[in-house]
C-alpha cells in the first residue's frame, strides 16, 4: 500500500518519469531544465491521462459488448473544479507523481496549482452533478454526463472597495489537457423557421437558423481507476462562419454577426437574463444541449441496438433540474417526426427513459418560458407541448379532475401572460421525479407539485443528496484521512459507512488530541490563504465560524452578519469578558443582477473593515470575506472550519451539500431544521449539532401570512442595536445611509424571517461558545460528526438512483487486467 492507501500504481517510477519527459518534449514542446510549473502540469497530466485513456477504452468496449444500460445525466452545470489531483488520487498515483516530479525538480503542489478551476456551474446543483459523475465511475455505473462547454464559466469575483465586481473566467485560455475534441461527433440544432405538413402527414420543421454542436469529451475516472465514464460537453459553432459577400463588400463586422450569435450559445454560463435577448439566449442554450444530447443518444442506440423501441432498456436519462426539460418535447420530435414512430409509443418510451430531479421550490427559480418566445424560437416543440398537454389534461379530466385542479396541473400557466411550466413538462414526461432531501420531497408533494401528485400519483420519490468523500475528505483533508485510516483501517476508503468505527474513539483523549492537531494544520493553512488574499491576520486557535455558499437572502448571510455585529457590540461593551476568540469567515458570489445580495456582500466587507481595525476586539473577533469562492477555495476552507453555518429559512434550502462536507471534516453545524440538516441531525445526534429557529411547519405559513418584523425587533435589544448600528452608518461612515434602505426593507417585509429567528440564533451561538470552552466536549462532538455521516456519501445516493430510478446495477467492476 502507498500513501494513497490504494494498490501500487500500474507503472514503476522510471516508466512514469520517461512518460512525463516524453510528453514534455513531444507534446508540450518544452525542455525539462527550463520548464515552467505550467509545462510540468501539462506533461504530468498528459502522462496520467494515457493511463486513463486505456481504462476508458476498456470501459467503453465493455458497455458496447455487454449491451449494459447507460445513464445519461443531462445538466447545464458541472462544477468540476480541478481534475488532476482527483484523477491521481483515484488512480493511487499521487505519491508516486510527487516523488517522480520531485526527482525532476518540480513540486506537485505547485503543479496542481497551475490547473484552472473549471467553474462550469454556479453552486450546489452543479457540484452535485460533479460528485455524481465521480460516484457513477466509482461504482462502475456506465454513464455519460451531457452539458455545455462554456468558454467562460461562472464569473471571477473581485472585491473592490468592498463591492463585488465580475470579470470573465477564462479557464480555456491556455487550453485544456483533459478534453478530446470529437470533430466527427456533431449535430445540427435548429431554431425558428416554420412547420409544414409533409405528404405522409408527418410534420416537417424548417428551421430559420442552424447551429452546429461539437462534442468535447473529458474522461471521468472512478475510485481505484476501475471504471472510466465520459463527460461530453457541447460547443456551438456557426454552420456558416463568415458571410464572405458581406466581408468583401467591406462589412467586416456584419459578416461575422451570424457566427457571433451562434457561438454565443456556449460562450457564458448564466448569461444575464434581465433583457429579452438574455432570456432568449438561455432558452437557446437549453434546447441546444438537450437536442444535441438526445440526437447523440439516439445515434448510439441505433448503432448498438438497432431498434428505438428498446431505448428505455438501454438508457436512462436523468434531467438535472428543469434546464434540460425541453428534452421531453425534443425526444418526441425526434422519435415521431424524424424516426416515424407512433405518438403513443414514443410517449411511453420517453416517459420510461426520463426521470427528473427538482432542486428548488423557490417560485422565482421554477422555470417557465413565454409561449410567444417558444412559438418563435422552437415552433415544432411548442406544437408538441400543446399535444402533450391536451392528452395530459384529457386523462386527468377523465379521472375526475376539477377545473381548478386542471388549471394548476396544466403545462401552460394562463395567469402570468401564458407561459410554459418547465417543471410540469419534466414531471409528466418522467416516470420518476425526485426531491433531494426528505423535507424537500415532502414539500414538493404538498406545494409546487401537489396537483401533479394527485393526477400522477406515486411518481415522486426522495433521493437525499450526497458528496464524494474522495474529493471532500481524502483529497481535501489528507492528514485527517491518514489519522482515520491509521485508527480504523483502510476499509473505510471503500466503504464510507465504516466511519462509524470511529465512534468508540470519540471520548478517547489521545484520539481527540490527534484529531484537533490535524485540524489545526488545516487552520494554519487557511490562515495563510486569508492573509495572502485579504491581508487580515487570523489566529488559528480561534473558533473558525464559516459560511460559504452562494449569496442569497434565503441563505441568510444577513442573519450571520447581524450576529457578528451583536457580538462586536457585546465585546466592545465588555472587552474583558470571558469571550471565545472567533473568526467569522464568509465567501460566496452573488448573481450579477441580484442587487440586494451584492449589498449584503458589501455589508460583510464593511463590517470586516471596521471590526478588524478596532483595537478593542483585536484578539477577540476578526471578520473575513474571502473573494472568488470556488471549488478549490472550498477544499481549503472546509477542513479548517470549526462551525458550519447552515442557517437558511426553514423550508427553502432543498438539501444543501456544504453541510455534509463540513460535518464530514469534523465541523459542528449551527443550522435550522431545513433541507438535509434534518437528516444530518438525525445521524449525528441532536447533542452534536446546534439547531435553532422556526421549523418549516411554522415558517412556511408564517411567510405566507406575513410577519411583523418590527415587533420582533422591539422585543430584542441586541437585534435593535445591531440594526441601528448598520442603518446609522457605523460600518459605512463615509456614506452613513448606505444600508438604511436595506434595514428599512427588512423591517417592512422580512420575507426570510431573519428577525423572527434572530434571538434563537443568538442564544444558540452562546451555546456554541460555551461548548468550545470545554474542549473535550467539543472534540467528542466533532469526532461524532465525522463518524456518523458516512451515509451522506454520493455513492449511497447513486446506488439509490441506480436501484430505484435507473434500474442499472451498481457495484464494483473487476479491476482491469
Ligand atoms: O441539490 C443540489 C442543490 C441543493 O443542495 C441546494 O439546496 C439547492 O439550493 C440547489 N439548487 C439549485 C437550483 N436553483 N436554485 N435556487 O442550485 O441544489
Amino acid at each position: 500500500m502507498n500513501q494513497d492507501c490504494t494498490p501500487a500504481p500500474a507503472q514503476d517510477d522510471a516508466a512514469l518519469r520517461d512518460a512525463i519527459l516524453s510528453k514534455m518534449i513531444y507534446d508540450v514542446g518544452g525542455r525539462e531544465e527550463r520548464a515552467s510549473p505550467r509545462d510540468w502540469f501539462l506533461a504530468s497530466t498528459l502522462a496520467a491521462r494515457d493511463g486513463i485513456v486505456d481504462r476508458w477504452r476498456r470501459s467503453n468496449n465493455e458497455v458496447a459488448s455487454s449491451g449494459r444500460k447507460q445513464v445519461c445525466y443531462l445538466s447545464l452545470e458541472f462544477l468540476i473544479g480541478r481534475l488532476l489531483s482527483d484523477a491521481l488520487g483515484n488512480l493511487g498515483m499521487t505519491e508516486q507523481m510527487r516523488r517522480v516530479l520531485h526527482g525532476l525538480g518540480a513540486d506537485l503542489e505547485e503543479v496542481f496549482a497551475q490547473e484552472p478551476d473549471a467553474a462550469l456551474g454556479n453552486g450546489g446543483l452543479g457540484r452535485l452533478a460533479a460528485c455524481f459523475m465521480e460516484s457513477m465511475a466509482s461504482l462502475s455505473v456506465p454513464a455519460i454526463g451531457y452539458g455545455i462547454r462554456y468558454e467562460n464559466g461562472l464569473f471571477r469575483q473581485l472585491i473592490r472597495d468592498g463591492q463585488q465586481q465580475e470579470v470573465p473566467e477564462d479557464w480555456l485560455s491556455l487550453g485544456n489537457p483533459w478534453e478530446f475534441e470529437r470533430s466527427g461527433i456533431t449535430y445540427d440544432i435548429g431554431f425558428g423557421g416554420h412547420v409544414t405538413v409533409g405528404p405522409d402527414e408527418r410534420m416537417i420543421w424548417q428551421p430559420g437558423e442552424v447551429v452546429r454542436a461539437i462534442a468535447y469529451d473529458i474522461p471521468v475516472v472512478g475510485w481505484r481507476g476501475r471504471w472510466v465514464n465520459t463527460l461530453r460537453l457541447w460547443s456551438a459553432r456557426a454552420t456558416d462562419p463568415l458571410r464572405l459577400d458581406a466581408f468583401n463588400s467591406g462589412d467586416h463586422v456584419g459578416a461575422l454577426a451570424g457566427r457571433v450569435k451562434a457561438e454565443a450559445i456556449s460562450r457564458v454560463l448564466y448569461p444575464g437574463d434581465e433583457s429579452p435577448a438574455g432570456q432568449e439566449l438561455r432558452l437557446r442554450q437549453e434546447y441546444f444541449f438537450a437536442s444535441a444530447s438526445l440526437q447523440d443518444l439516439i445515434r448510439r442506440h441505433l448503432r448498438l441496438h438497432g431498434d428505438l423501441s428498446t431505448l428505455p432498456e438501454k438508457y436512462s436519462v436523468q434531467l438535472n433540474d428543469t434546464h434540460p426539460a425541453i428534452g421531453v418535447a425534443e425526444l418526441m420530435r425526434l422519435l415521431v417526426d424524424v424516426h416515424g414512430m407512433d405518438w403513443d409509443e414514443a410517449w411511453e418510451i420517453g416517459r420510461a427513459t426520463f426521470s427528473y430531479t427538482n432542486h428548488t421550490l423557490m417560485p422565482e427559480a421554477l422555470e417557465s418560458w413565454p409561449v410567444s418566445l417558444m412559438e418563435r424560437l422552437l415552433p415544432r416543440n411548442m406544437q408538441i407541448i400543446y399535444m402533450i398537454n391536451a392528452r395530459h389534461l384529457e386523462a386527468a379530466r377523465a379521472a375526475g379532475a376539477s377545473d381548478s385542479l386542471l388549471s394548476a396541473a396544466s403545462l401552460i400557466d394562463e395567469h402570468h401572460g401564458r407561459r410554459v411550466r418547465m417543471g410540469h413538462l419534466a414531471f409528466i414526461g418522467s416516470h420518476k421525479v425526485n426531491g433531494v432531501s426528505a423535507l424537500h420531497t415532502g414539500l414538493m408533494k404538498s406545494t409546487v407539485f401537489a396537483e401533479l401528485d394527485r393526477v400522477c400519483p406515486g411518481r415522486i420519490t426522495n433521493k437525499t443528496n450526497g458528496i464524494t468523500f474522495r474529493r471532500w475528505l481524502l483529497r481535501a483533508n489528507a492528514p485527517l484521512t491518514r489519522l482515520i485510516t491509521d485508527t480504523i483501517g483502510p476499509r473505510v476508503l471503500d466503504d464510507p459507512e465504516r466511519l462509524a468505527d470511529l465512534i468508540p474513539h470519540a471520548r478517547d483523549a489521545g484520539f481527540q488530541e490527534s484529531f484537533a492537531r490535524q485540524r489545526l494544520e488545516a487552520k494554519q493553512n487557511l490562515a495563510r490563504i486569508v492573509h495572502l488574499r485579504t491581508g487580515v491576520q487570523i489566529d488559528p486557535h480561534a473558533l473558525f465560524d464559516v459560511q460559504i455558499k452562494r449569496i442569497h437572502e434565503y441563505k441568510r448571510q444577513l442573519l450571520n452578519i447581524l450576529h457578528t455585529v451583536a457580538l462586536y457590540n457585546a465585546m466592545r461593551a465588555q472587552p474583558m469578558g470571558n469571550w471565545v476568540p472567533r473568526v467569522k469567515l464568509f465567501a460566496g458570489k452573488a448573481a450579477p443582477s441580484y442587487h440586494r445580495a451584492k449589498l449584503i456582500i458589501r455589508l460583510a466587507n464593511d463590517v470586516a473593515r471596521v471590526v478588524n481595525r478596532d483595537p478593542t476586539v483585536r484578539n477577540l473577533l476578526k471578520v473575513v470575506f474571502l473573494p472568488n469562492y470556488n471549488v478549490t477555495l472550498a477544499e481549503n476552507i472546509i477542513p479548517a472550519a470549526d462551525l458550519s453555518e447552515q442557517i437558511s429559512t426553514a423550508g427553502l434550502e432543498a438539501s444543501g451539500t456544504g453541510n455534509m462536507k463540513f460535518a464530514l471534516n469534523g465541523a459542528l453545524t449551527i443550522g435550522t431544521m431545513d433541507g438535509a440538516n434534518i437528516e444530518i441531525s438525525e445521524r449525528v445526534g441532536l447533542e452534536n449539532i446546534f439547531i435553532f429557529g422556526l421549523d418549516a411547519s411554522v415558517a412556511v405559513p408564517l411567510r405566507r401570512d406575513g410577519f411583523d418584523a418590527r415587533a420582533a425587533v422591539a422585543a430584542s435589544d441586541e437585534l435593535d442595536a445591531a440594526l441601528d448600528a448598520i442603518a446609522s452608518g457605523v460600518f459605512s461612515p463615509e456614506e452613513p445611509d448606505r444600508y438604511k434602505g436595506l434595514v428599512e426593507a427588512l423591517l417592512a417585509r422580512d420575507d426570510f424571517l431573519v428577525t423572527a429567528d434572530f434571538d434563537s440564533y443568538l442564544r444558540t451561538q452562546r451555546q456554541v461558545a460555551s461548548r468550545w470552552q470545554h474542549p473535550a466536549d467539543w472534540w467528542r462532538s466533532a469526532v461524532l460528526n465525522t463518524a456518523n455521516v458516512g451515509w451522506f456519501s454520493s455513492d449511497r445516493t447513486i446506488r439509490d438512483y441506480a436501484e430505484e430510478i435507473w434500474r442499472v446495477p451498481a457495484g464494483l467492476a473487476t479491476p482491469p487486467g
